[in-house]
């Protein structure tokens, strides 16, 4: 069945895509086949229709903390069971959302090619036989890690493909939805899927990917490290990291969610600091870290001296795509407002690792809150910005998030 649709899917593919812009190769007759496979099911839905209505069984990280390890290995076999019934599922919820974006947002080539990523991603799942033995799950264990490795630039496409399209989407609110969803069931798949591949490692210290003695005070300064690495490039200037609080706090957790949010946290307020600071870059005034711990949760709170975030932009900046990157008038910062026309060959003034896609805040919050926890900001307009990160712990009084 040829039809509108497809020409549509057929033509726009071919604009820059990072998986599409392969030169021409002996495997691409068969990866035409794959396309037209995937394409094909945008019309042979009835799989992913079924797995959609299934709802998805959430763990609580106790029980991966907990369960039992048999020596006979049964439960890596049953872990890659569940992973094997419940990764179809959840890909299977995405691919209906996306199927039911307005109709401007979801005809973006970026998107589209997502869109095709997530339904290639459940055939593959799906076309993989029940796992009976370990052969069957050390082949299941390479598919996982094909698709982990496949699937790491989503987000930056996600961005990418919704930064000019949504530009004129009336239900701001849809979007906000569609992209949190996508966001954290992202992270809840790759959680499951790294902690299957970790309980093989068996490393010392670790229960799958749970930490079993996690110190908060070491990952801050892993990442402040990284993050004034980035900020040094940047700006050939990067503020210290004062650590302090409940230095000594160590607990069982996972530490992929709270790195990725950390960095953000951490690179927002270097970029403040430095910035507010263009007329004596060798003073800048530290950003200070602070972490409290109890029985119930722990909080992370990272303060800079950045100058704060302007009233007309406080509401705006769990936005995605709000940004201020690009829009400084000092030549000294991303080239000035006139970077973009005075390189046009780089992406713009603000694109890069540091800041500019104006995701870290909306990604970080909506991590958080998948984690059972809060992300929060005051700021002092003219000193400086706090920003509060509350995450429950996994095995305290109060009941857990599930991934
Ligand atoms: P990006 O860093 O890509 O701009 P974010 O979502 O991380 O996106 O931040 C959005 C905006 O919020 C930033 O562009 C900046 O204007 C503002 N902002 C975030 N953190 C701070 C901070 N600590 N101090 C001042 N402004 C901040
Ligand atoms: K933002
Ligand atoms: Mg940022």
């Amino acid at each position: 069945m040829t039809s509108k649709l497809t020409r549509i899917l057929v033509q726009t593919s071919t604009v820059p895509n990072a998986i599409y812009l392969q030169s021409r190769t002996k495997s691409d007759h068969l990866k035409t086949n794959e396309r037209t496979k995937s394409m094909s099911s945008y019309y042979n839905q009835s799989a992913i229709d079924s797995a959609a209505k299934k709802a998805s069984v959430r763990l609580v990280p106790t029980t991966m903390l907990y369960a039992g390890k048999s020596t006979d290995g049964l439960h890596i076999l049953r872990s890659a069971q569940y992973l094997h019934k419940e990764l179809p599922v959840r890909i299977a919820h995405r691919v209906v959302a996306f199927r039911n974006l307005p109709f401007i947002v979801g005809c973006n080539p970026t998107i589209i090619s997502v869109h095709e990523m997530y339904i290639k991603a459940f055939q593959m799942l799906t076309e993989f036989p029940e796992i009976k033995n370990f052969e069957d799950e050390a082949r299941y264990c390479r598919l996982l890690r094909k698709l982990l490795d496949d699937y790491r630039d989503v987000v930056t496409m996600l961005a990418e493909g919704f930064k000019e399209s949504s530009k004129h989407i009336e239900d701001k609110a849809m979007i906000k939805t569609f992209i949190d969803r996508t966001l954290t069931s992202r992270l809840g798949i790759r959680m499951l899927a790294e902690h299957h591949l970790a309980i093989h490692d068996d490393k010392p210290g670790f229960k799958g990917i749970i930490c079993v003695n996690f110190q908060p005070r070491k990952l801050i300064e892993r990442r402040a490290d990284f993050a004034r690495g980035l900020c040094e490039y940047k700006y050939g200037k990067a503020p210290n990291v004062k650590v302090n609080g409940h230095l000594n706090a160590t607990f069982p957790y996972i530490a992929q969610p709270i790195d990725y949010i950390l960095g953000e946290l951490l690179k927002n307020g270097m970029r403040a600091t430095v910035e507010s600071h263009l007329d004596n870059p060798n003073s800048l005034p530290d950003i200070v870290v602070t972490i409290a711990n109890n029985d119930v949760d722990f909080i992370i709170r990272i303060s800079d001296r950045g100058g704060g975030i302007p009233h007309e932009h406080s509401s705006k900046v769990f936005e995605y795509h709000f940004t201020t990157s690009g829009s400084v008038v000092d030549e000294r910062v991303d080239g000035g407002l006139f970077g973009e026309v005075m390189n046009p060959s780089s992406k713009g003034p603000a694109a890069g690792p540091m800041h500019g896609f104006g995701f870290g805040l909306p990604a970080s919050k909506a991590y958080a809150e998948y984690l059972g926890g809060k992300l929060s900001i005051e700021s002092m307009q003219g000193i400086g910005t706090d920003v509060y990160l509350r995450l429950s712990h996994i095995d305290g009084k109060c009941e857990s998030f599930r991934i």
